[in-house]
């Protein structure tokens, strides 16, 4: 009976923490958006590698996915944490390639 209550305490005990978990990843899932980036130069795969690369090494970044054919990236990224500015600019520096962000919002 003792075992019992016990297990008892311990499931009411962590049964919110369990929960509030599991809610507060959904909310950071659904946090994360994706911009994306023009990137200049890009001729074969393995500058998608160094693209790529150059684009996960920044934090908030959740995914980049590279295409040098079409000469851009779609990155998902957390807002929180980083801005499609601030990746465009770590990629241009570390992998050598043009990256600018694509504004799809109205032009002046
Ligand atoms: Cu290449």
């Amino acid at each position: 009976m003792r075992i019992l209550s016990m297990l008892a305490i311990i499931l009411v005990t962590w049964t919110p923490t369990i929960v509030r978990a599991a809610v507060d990843q959904k909310t950071e899932k659904a946090a994360t958006q994706t911009c994306t980036l023009k990137v200049s130069g890009m001729t074969c795969a393995g500058c998608e590698a160094a693209v790529r690369l150059a684009a996960r090494s920044v934090e908030g970044v959740k995914d980049a996915k590279v295409n040098y054919a079409k000469g851009n990236a779609e990155v998902t990224y957390d807002p929180a944490k980083t801005t499609p500015e601030a990746i465009a600019k770590v990629i241009t520096e570390k992998s050598g390639f043009k990256a600018e962000p694509v504004h799809t919002a109205a032009k002046k």
